[in-house]
């Protein structure tokens, strides 16, 4: 391809919920305490290898996000560092509570992770829903150029792409959602207007990206159904210019967990799990979530228990829980539900010299984390729903060693991608039983032969390769743009 950078490009904005860095009084300045999430260091990578078209890579890359610092204390204060600047967004906390708790997180997380009886619809969400997307645009139209590149992140930011496009079309919007769009007969849920504004909002980008394949036909059919606007071959034509709707499987750094193996910390933790825990090291971690299926999985390792006795006293089940959304009424009562079945488990099981559940509702640091993800002979991963699942991707990317099997739900955007793994239905019982024994039983050289081939893909396709896709599809639209405005 020709060289495809052009010379108005500006810089890069990203707008997320959340800003991705602690902000902090030091010496009369306010300092930002980076977060070492997968979308900053992608991000920072396109910088340094400065070979992207889309922005400007000698700019610094501003970053809007609500901040938790109140207003009065970060006054005057202008917070960059050396790749960075932030600029945080205010939202009363009345209005917070009401966007992001309700329509976000009661309201759009169960619909979009297809549970609708968990959904709230409240008039009083969708309002602030509205005002807070208007407050993170107030905040970028203070910050925006010509010629700039805005990359809009997920799905408390819905209505923001129109209302930049409404007010400063020429600038390029990428947008990209992480969880599972669903299918239409869910999203049709929402109240006729809302699920226009939703969509209409979307379609103000130039690139929307998703997951996987299906997610993208979902939205394409929402698209044409809620807004009657049709496509081909995911590119949505809307009079004056060209929407291109993809997939861009979301991925991770994969060198730096496969590299992770060897750190005397890793080792270590791994040496120590080994030794205090029995033959066989079943894992898993995720967030406290309904959407997680910790129950699912509880209730398979439970069958397991009981349709293979042969296997008791011989594995310890791993399970960490990190703390989420705990103020919300129904992840408190799902926190108790899991406590009660493992204790149930662990009662009705363990013996003197056996606990078959070890349960740490408490994150873990990272060279444990990765400890744990290479002493494990089996990752159980078991989302009832999950837009991709990073968790699964890191196992695979830590086992340097080839060994190691990943039982994975069909249910994970992640599934599309890892077919080596043993494919399960978290809603089965007696299929994550079945496919913990056939894990343990599996032969080395298939062990082998599976993570190989998972490992291939996703150290080919890892997030550096992920975020350079989603520029270049901006950059390939942009001269598609051209090319239009020129016959
Ligand atoms: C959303 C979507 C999509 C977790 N516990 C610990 C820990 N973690 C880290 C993992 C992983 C991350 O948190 C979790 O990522 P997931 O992708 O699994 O899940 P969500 O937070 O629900 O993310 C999801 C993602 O967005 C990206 O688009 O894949 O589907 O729901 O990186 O390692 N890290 C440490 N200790 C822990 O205890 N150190």
């Amino acid at each position: 391809m020709k060289n495809l950078r052009s010379e108005k490009s500006g810089k890069l904005i990203i707008v997320a919920y959340r800003l991705p860095f602690k902000l902090v009084w030091e010496n009369e300045e306010v300092r930002l305490f980076q977060n070492s999430g997968g979308l900053v260091s992608a991000v920072l990578s396109l910088v340094k290898s400065q070979n992207n078209a889309a922005f400007n890579a000698d700019e610094k890359i501003q970053w809007i996000g609500f901040s938790e610092n109140s207003p009065e204390e970060l006054e005057g204060q202008s917070m960059e560092n050396e790749h960075f600047q932030a600029h945080p967004v205010f939202i009363p906390a009345d209005v917070n509570e009401n966007y992001y708790e309700g329509f976000c997180n009661n309201l759009l997380w169960p619909l979009c992770h297809y549970f609708p009886s968990l959904a709230r619809f409240d008039d009083a969400y969708f309002e602030a829903y509205q005002t807070a997307n208007q407050l993170f645009f107030e905040k970028l139209a203070e910050v925006i150029q010509p010629g700039d590149t805005v990359w809009v992140q997920d799905y408390q930011l819905m209505l923001l792409p129109a209302l930049i496009r409404n007010h400063f079309p020429s600038n390029k919007v990428g947008f990209f959602f992480h969880i599972p769009f669903p299918s239409f007969e869910l999203f049709r849920m929402l109240p006729v207007a809302w699920r226009k504004a939703l969509v209409d909002g979307m379609l103000g980008s130039d690139v929307i990206g998703f997951h996987t394949n299906d997610y993208v036909e979902y939205f394409l059919k929402a698209a044409r159904l809620v807004s009657g606007y049709g496509n081909k071959l995911h590119y949505i034509n809307m009079s004056n210019r060209i929407v291109k709707v993809d997939s861009f499987p979301i991925s991770i750094d994969f060198d730096q967990f496969n590299e992770a193996f060897e750190d005397p910390g890793v080792v270590q933790a791994r040496y120590d799990a080994r030794l205090s825990l029995k033959e066989k090291i079943i894992f898993s971690v995720d967030r406290l979530d309904y959407s997680k299926g910790i129950i699912h999985r509880l209730r398979g390792y439970q069958r397991f228990l009981e349709t293979y006795p042969d296997w008791h006293e011989k594995v310890s089940f791993v399970m960490v829980v990190v703390p989420s959304r705990d103020t919300i009424e129904q992840y408190q009562q799902m926190k108790s539900d899991i406590d009660q079945t493992v204790g149930r488990i662990n009662a009705d099981y363990g013996t003197i010299s056996w606990q078959p559940i070890i349960y740490q509702y408490r994150s873990m640091p990272y060279p444990e984390l990765v400890g744990m993800y290479t002493a494990s002979d089996v990752a159980l991963i078991t989302p009832v729903r999950d837009g991709m699942n990073l968790v699964c991707k890191e196992y695979v990317a830590s086992r340097q060693d080839n060994r190691g099997v990943l039982i994975l739900s069909e249910m994970a955007g992640a599934a599309a991608e890892l077919g080596e793994a043993l494919i399960i239905n978290p809603l089965d019982k007696q299929d994550i039983a079945d496919a913990i024994n056939t894990a343990f039983v599996m032969p080395e050289e298939e062990q082998m032969k599976r993570m190989e081939a998972m490992r291939q893909r996703i150290r080919d396709y890892d997030v550096f390769a992920w975020t350079n896709d989603f520029f270049t599809q901006m950059t390939m639209l942009e001269l598609e743009h051209e090319r239009l405005r020129q016959v």
